[in-house]
């Protein structure tokens, strides 16, 4: 029975199409109940109309997410995280870092992009995302509708050779971005306010394109927008190395096991009170914090 690599280039939830690397997308179902397949998962397939996936590879890292009701694998086997983000519709910071947490944690490198600048709006959500600059974050602003050639020319660095997420709120522009990069694709895009009356995001399910005129092997996963972002799946010692400006303080408390709330001799807690840690970013590592340790655990 012959067995035929392939790479999951999209799913949409227990079916799957496959790149075999002849140029033929191959339309694939995974084997028993439970679909432990994701996009960006190197594949064993059985031929077949659907081929069957008989076995998922190692996977390098995954990108996801977990609350008290499920666990989310938005993609694996990733190098980059592109966190989009606009002036429109309003920016949910709390969000923005919970993505780059997740990043860290699995670390996969993350580069955050303000889309959308040529809104006015865009010069106060530079302000507010400055404290992610400030803890080693680097921060991109484009217009992925006004200026493809600007986007093209600042993400290239980034992306070249490389396989990239783009994760972020519905409507930021990410599919008009993945549009921008890859020419004649045209994915559907649609105006936030249309897309919010209709209860329904505009992109359904994450698939991998691969990148024209970048380095070869790159390609850029779009996704549909995400509302929350639990993170359940950390243990607190991994949120606190996936926050940079903790982790640099690891060590530096009077009490090796210190959670940086109530303990005296807290560096971090001394950190946030100098101003050194900013407060909003303190805050977020306090709520997820307590969101962990309320989880039922396994
Ligand atoms: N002003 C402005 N609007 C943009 C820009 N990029 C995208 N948009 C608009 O933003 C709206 C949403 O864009 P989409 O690309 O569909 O957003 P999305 O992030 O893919 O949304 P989901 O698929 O629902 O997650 C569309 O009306 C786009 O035309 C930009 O650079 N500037
Ligand atoms: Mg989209
Ligand atoms: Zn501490």
């Amino acid at each position: 029975m012959t067995r035929m690599a392939a790479r999951i280039v999209a799913a949409h939830g227990r079916s799957f199409v496959a790149d075999t690397g002849d140029g033929e997308p191959l339309r694939c179902v995974a084997r028993g109940r439970r679909a432990e397949v994701a996009c960006g998962d190197q594949v064993l397939l059985r031929a077949g109309d659907p081929a069957i996936i008989e076995q998922v590879l190692p996977r390098r890292n995954a990108l996801w997410r977990e609350d008290v009701w499920r666990s989310k694998v938005f993609a694996v086997n990733l190098d980059l995280v592109v966190v989009v983000t606009a002036a429109q519709p309003s920016p949910n910071l709390d969000l923005i870092g919970r993505a780059l947490i997740a990043a860290r944690a699995e670390d996969i490198d993350a580069v955050v992009v303000i889309n959308k600048c040529d809104l006015d709006s865009t010069a106060a959500l530079r302000v507010r995302l400055q404290p992610l600059r400030d803890v080693g974050y680097v921060v991109l602003e484009l217009s992925a509708r006004a200026d493809r050639g600007q986007a093209r020319t600042l993400l290239r660095p980034w992306l070249d050779g490389r396989t990239s997420m783009l994760i972020g709120a519905s409507g930021v522009g990410k599919s008009t971005l993945v549009n921008a990069l890859v020419p004649g694709l045209d994915l559907h895009t649609q105006a936030v306010s249309a897309a919010l009356d209709s209860g329904r995001h505009t992109t359904t399910a994450t698939r991998l394109y691969p990148l024209p005129g970048f380095a070869t092997g790159s390609a850029l996963l779009d996704s549909p927008g995400f509302q929350a972002f639990g993170l359940h799946q950390l243990s607190v010692s991994q949120l606190q190395h996936a926050l940079p400006e903790i982790a640099a303080r690891n060590g530096k408390c009077r009490f090796h096991n210190c959670t940086h709330r109530q303990e005296p001799g807290c560096a971090v807690r001394d950190a946030v009170q100098a101003g050194a840690i900013d407060a909003e970013r303190y805050a977020l590592y306090l709520r997820v914090l307590q969101e962990l340790l309320d989880a039922p655990r396994a």
